[in-house]
């Protein structure tokens, strides 16, 4: 078990007081979350990340709710316990504890395999690959519904598809939990498939965000960014993963998914060749032949975060909508300083 469960140099909660939840290293989070500066010490960054993802609450609501409310531990406990009405099922917390035990293998998929070797060869070769039907068509329709109404849009309706006062940050949409959304983060195909381009069992998910992508008019451009990595580019850097699931149909110019396929190959070689003073987050990435990727909804698409990807203008007629999934390894290192 890890060494800071007992360290008894520790001035904080250590990992194994389990409060007034049962959740371990939940009340350990709350002491760092009230005093952000020392927590850095700590070096826990990717546990306390792990442990809000497996508990289904996300990093952005969490901090978000922690920094406007600046809650007393009891009231954090029963903030997390509220998004479990029924009560937090002893599968959750021991999904916690796992966190706890590197190299325990979790629950694996009993799901047989998703992605076909050739298939694999495609993800091996470009850094992407599409898997399809992930979920089924009715909760594809279900999710859709959840963002139609949570962001107050209709489906039928353009003129409510454009800034009515919604909850849209440029095309993300910040629905987090709702059954809908929830039933696909857990999809059987969509962690085998994960598990199949990690080749490792034990991952778990992130509770990330949904998309909302408008066909662009006159009034009404583009407001998503370009080309971009998620990860620092400090090298080596380490396998990550990224995932988006189609809720639409969606064709090439209907705001797809842009990749640079291949780049995962080839990311260090040209971060060492650029000169010093240049910043490879400022580079024109357009020279690399970035791809949109056309696909259907209810499929998902995985790529390697090495690539640079983006999403890109709607020039199509209909919204594209998405939910962003996925699925890592706990004990997978991250860089510590962001470049
Ligand atoms: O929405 C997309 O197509 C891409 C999203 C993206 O850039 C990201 O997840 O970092």
């Amino acid at each position: 078990m890890r060494e800071i469960l007992n360290n008894q140099a520790d001035t904080i909660a250590p990992s194994t007081d389990t409060g007034n939840t049962g959740i371990p290293h939940l009340k350990r989070l709350w002491y760092k979350l009230n005093d952000p500066t020392s927590a850095q010490n700590y070096n826990e960054a990717g546990l306390d990340a792990a442990l809000l993802n497996v508990l289904g609450l996300g990093l952005l609501p969490t901090y978000d709710f922690f920094f406007h409310n600046q809650p007393s531990l009891q009231v954090f406990e029963q903030w997390v316990l509220s998004f479990y009405p029924g009560g937090l099922p002893e599968e959750r917390i021991k999904e916690c504890y796992a966190l706890l035990e590197p190299g325990t293998d979790a629950d694996k998929s009993d799901e047989p395999d998703v992605l076909s070797e050739s298939d694999l060869l495609f993800w091996k070769e470009k850094g992407y690959v599409i898997v399809r039907n992930a979920i089924e068509q009715q909760d594809c329709l279900a999710a859709r519904q959840a963002i139609w109404e949570y962001l107050h849009k209709v489906e039928n309706d353009p003129s409510t598809w454009y800034d009515n006062g919604d909850q849209l940050q440029g095309i993300m949409v910040p629905l987090y939990r709702h059954a809908a959304i929830d039933k696909n983060r857990n999809a059987g195909r969509i962690k085998k498939a994960f598990e199949q381009v990690w080749n490792q069992t034990g991952l778990i998910f992130t509770t990330d965000k949904c998309g909302f992508n408008a066909p662009e008019t006159a009034a009404s451009k583009y407001k998503g960014i370009g080309l971009h990595w998620d990860v620092s580019l400090v090298t080596p850097i380490p396998f990550g993963t990224q995932g988006i699931l189609y809720l639409t149909d969606t064709a090439a110019n209907q705001g797809a998914l842009t990749v640079v396929p291949g780049f995962h190959k080839k990311i260090e070689s040209w971060l060492q060749s650029l000169p010093p003073n240049i910043n490879p987050r400022q580079t024109d990435l357009s020279i690399f032949n970035p791809v949109p990727i056309a696909a259907n909804a209810g499929d998902l698409i995985i790529w390697d975060h090495r690539l640079p990807h983006s999403s890109s203008p709607n020039r199509a007629n209909f919204p594209r909508l998405v939910q962003y999934i996925n699925w890592y390894s706990p004990q997978q290192k991250q860089q510590q300083e962001w470049i």
